[in-house]
């Protein structure tokens, strides 16, 4: 019983991972002055617990997208996973379809979709697309997504170009093998800088409208944190958006998600379905993004600490380390259905 908390798992990481990957993945932009805020947001939001309502027979399922998720925590696309574990996103899969999370499968991701897919074939996946300069190739791998069996298209758009990445620049990495999205693409050393100039600086709000009518998945727009920006996803035919600030690793001091999400669900209404990520490290977490308007909730950092640890097995016991805790926190609250979480357990 060393590892009883998602800290814990960040600790083993942190020993087991070669410097270079280890601040690729724990970095942030900048002063990385996000990377904290995201976690402590959460952290400041009060819970207001309800008492004497029977708890004793729970349901933590959740319903995204038209489909019911035994959960409401799924992986969240990180690129390049062989950094963390040399079988890279292959034992994210196997983690995620154990845990029963959906797993969003990076376009930098060092293995191919189809791939990924094949090593846990019963997970729920998502396709995250970085569009880029060469359209024909993004349409590519919107159709090899959509045919390897990806159920929704999660578009990032808070990347026109990198953060500005200090603790990158100090311990420089390169992609630890192929991307296959960018296969014979980049000359010379593929580091994350380099692969990531190949995506579109120029991506508008057109492209979104173009994505969502033409490549026959549910779009998500992933890097929202402005509710103007809800609105305009709404008018481009988004079926949902991810409130997200990329884990503190693009604009520095940008706004932590805990605190954008409750005017972004506001401009949503119901026409729009509202998920978020950054720093969600326990279940209470879980519980107040519900409570606040959410769906479901992406973790990013914490499963790259469980892959890095122990592979899937590693994986597999970050979720359900954080689904327990969730579990405890809806008993505890007084509401034993994540369905029924709402703004009457948040304290003012
Ligand atoms: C990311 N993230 C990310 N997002 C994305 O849309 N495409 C990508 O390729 C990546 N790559 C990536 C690599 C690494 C190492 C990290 C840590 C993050 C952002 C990710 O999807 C998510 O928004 C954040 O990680 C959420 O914050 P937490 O859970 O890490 O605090
Ligand atoms: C990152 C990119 C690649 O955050 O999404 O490093």
């Amino acid at each position: 019983v060393s590892r009883i908390a998602l800290s814990d798992y960040e600790a083993d990481a942190a020993a087991r991972l070669p410097a270079a990957a280890h601040a690729y993945i724990a970095g942030g932009a900048a002063d990385e002055l996000r990377l904290a805020a995201n976690v402590a947001a959460w952290r400041a939001r009060e819970l207001l617990p309800r008492v004497l309502r029977p708890a004793g027979e729970r349901d933590p399922s959740v319903e995204v997208l038209g489909r019911r998720w035994a959960h409401p925590v799924a992986v969240a696309p990180t690129a390049f996973q062989r950094m963390a574990h040399p079988e890279g996103e292959r034992e994210m899969a196997r983690g995620a379809e154990r845990a029963l999370a959906p797993m969003c499968i990076p376009t930098l991701a060092t293995t191919a979709p189809v791939d990924v897919i094949a090593a846990a074939p019963q997970g729920e996946y998502w396709f995250q697309l970085y569009v880029l300069r060469d359209r024909g190739r993004t349409w590519e791998l919107i159709n090899q997504a959509r045919e390897s069996g990806c159920t929704a298209l999660v578009v990032t758009v808070d990347l026109p170009v990198m953060g500005v990445r200090g603790r990158e620049r100090r311990h420089p990495a390169t992609a630890p093998a192929d991307v296959p999205s960018l296969a014979g693409r980049v000359s010379g050393p593929a580091t994350p800088e380099r692969l990531t100039q190949e995506i579109d600086p120029n991506l508008s709000w057109e492209d979104i409208a173009r994505f969502a009518s033409d490549g026959g998945l549910p779009v998500l727009v992933k890097g929202i944190l402005s509710p103007l920006d809800a609105q305009l996803a709404i008018e481009h035919g988004a079926a949902g958006i991810i409130v997200s600030n990329h884990g503190g690793r693009q604009l520095d001091t940008a706004i932590a998600t805990a605190r954008a999400l409750p005017p972004i669900v506001e401009a949503a209404g119901d026409r729009l379905e509202v998920l978020i990520d950054g720093g969600i490290r326990r279940g209470t977490d879980v519980a107040k993004a519900l409570a606040l308007g959410a769906r479901a909730v992406l973790v990013g950092r914490p499963a790259l600490w469980g892959l890095a640890a122990d592979g899937a097995d590693g994986v597999a016991q970050v979720l359900e380390l954080i689904l327990d805790e969730f579990d405890r926190a809806l008993a505890l609250l007084g509401v034993p259905r994540a369905r029924d979480l709402d703004a009457t357990v948040m304290a003012p």
